[in-house]
């Protein structure tokens, strides 16, 4: 009989810094696919999979802290949540939060959030803030709220958060046998990158800058090396590469619309303890790499999880990917959560014809 997947917390139960009175709050998150992309292997001369974090319950891979800490929270006295975001935390804290029974407030720079979050969030009965501000802005008065107030801070600053994300990692070495030689992903506020690169060490046995000793202590390593991390920003939005906070950060990426990374220190270590690098590509570049992998993978993401794939193929044409590299490409959100951006200029509205067969065939081409 098939496995049902249990959800992240059951299924790497062992790994995770877990007491005897917490209740997994869950949605099965976890257990994406990972998928061999012929075209992009063809285009990079390596081979290409791709982490489609977009089959997470709530569309992204938030989904993977938002276990962790939601559980932690609801076996504490807090009943009430909040978070900073450009879209995909909102809606994944709405969710969960909904799942443990606590309260959920989400603080958003108003006009950045892709509609579809922006749903889910009000789906999910959250209370929704919009500020006159970006994300950065959002998460500097969240953090003073929850400092101020009986409330849990559910952004990836929670160490939690990246406990549950390290899982993803976890998910990639299951599937291949072993690490990657290179993992490309998009970067924002900077909490992915460090938690896939805790994952990768500890499953190799090592500690790294974000990891909890009780959950390395006495496991067996489950991988022979850890892969080079490369993180891709949008240009607009390239704290890294400047090597300092962008105070307007601007893409056509809502997601990583982040100029000031929570995240900053460990996700340099990842960079540098990797051996990897972190770039930006274009807002254009953006755009067409999310084009190709609907077109020619048949995997839909957003234009943020797009810039993975952008970097690499930007990275492949400069000739830094070393002939026949096993590289995964996480793909970090549904391109269902911002079909506008998607469609762009495209036409919509197909003509109109007569319902009958012969009319069909004759549009197709067919007759
Ligand atoms: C699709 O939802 O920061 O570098 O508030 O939604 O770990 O921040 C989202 C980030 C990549 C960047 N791809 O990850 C938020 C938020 C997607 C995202 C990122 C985000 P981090």
């Amino acid at each position: 009989m098939a496995h049902q997947w249990q959800g992240l917390i059951a299924e790497y139960a062992e790994r995770l810094p877990l007491s005897d009175s917490d209740v997994p709050v869950t949605l099965g998150e976890g257990g994406t696919p990972l998928v061999y992309s012929q075209p992009l292997s063809e285009a990079t001369g390596a081979k290409v999979f791709i982490k489609v974090e977009g089959m997470n319950p709530t569309g992204s891979f938030k989904d993977r802290g938002m276990t962790m800490a939601m559980t932690k929270v609801a076996s504490s006295e807090t009943r009430m949540v909040a978070c900073a975001s450009t879209g995909n935390t909102s809606a994944s804290a709405a969710a969960y939060a909904t799942r443990a029974g606590l309260g959920c407030a989400v603080v958003l720079p108003a006009g950045k959030i892709a509609a579809g979050k922006l749903a889910q969030a009000i789906v999910h009965g959250a209370q929704l803030v919009a500020i006159d501000g970006n994300f950065d802005d959002c998460l500097r008065i969240v953090r003073e709220l929850t400092q101020t107030y009986p409330v849990a801070l559910v952004n990836s600053v929670n160490p939690y958060r990246l406990q549950g994300q390290k899982t993803a990692a976890f998910e990639v070495v299951d599937a291949l046998g072993d690490a990657p030689d290179i993992h490309v992903l998009p970067v924002g506020n900077a909490g992915n990158i460090s938690a896939y690169w805790m994952g990768y060490c500890e499953y190799a046995g090592r500690m790294s800058a974000a990891s909890m000793e009780e959950t390395v202590r006495n496991r067996e390593p489950r991988a022979t090396r850890v892969p080079q991390m490369w993180g891709i920003q949008a240009d607009g939005a390239a704290p890294f590469v400047k090597g300092e906070p962008v105070e307007f950060p601007e893409t056509v990426a809502t997601a990583i619309r982040i100029g000031n990374p929570a995240s900053w220190d460990l996700a340099c270590a990842a960079r540098d303890d990797s051996n990897g690098l972190i770039t930006a590509v274009t807002d254009a570049q953006i755009l067409q790499a999310q084009s190709l992998l609907a077109a020619e993978t048949g995997v839909f993401c957003e234009p943020a999880s797009a810039a993975s794939v952008a970097g690499l193929l930007m990275l492949a044409e400069a000739g830094k990917v070393p002939p026949d590299a096993t590289i995964v490409c996480t793909v970090t959100g549904h391109g269902l959560k911002d079909t506008a951006t998607a469609l762009g200029e495209r036409r919509v509205d197909p003509d109109v014809i007569a319902p009958n067969l012969d009319a069909v065939s004759s549009a197709l081409g067919l007759s």
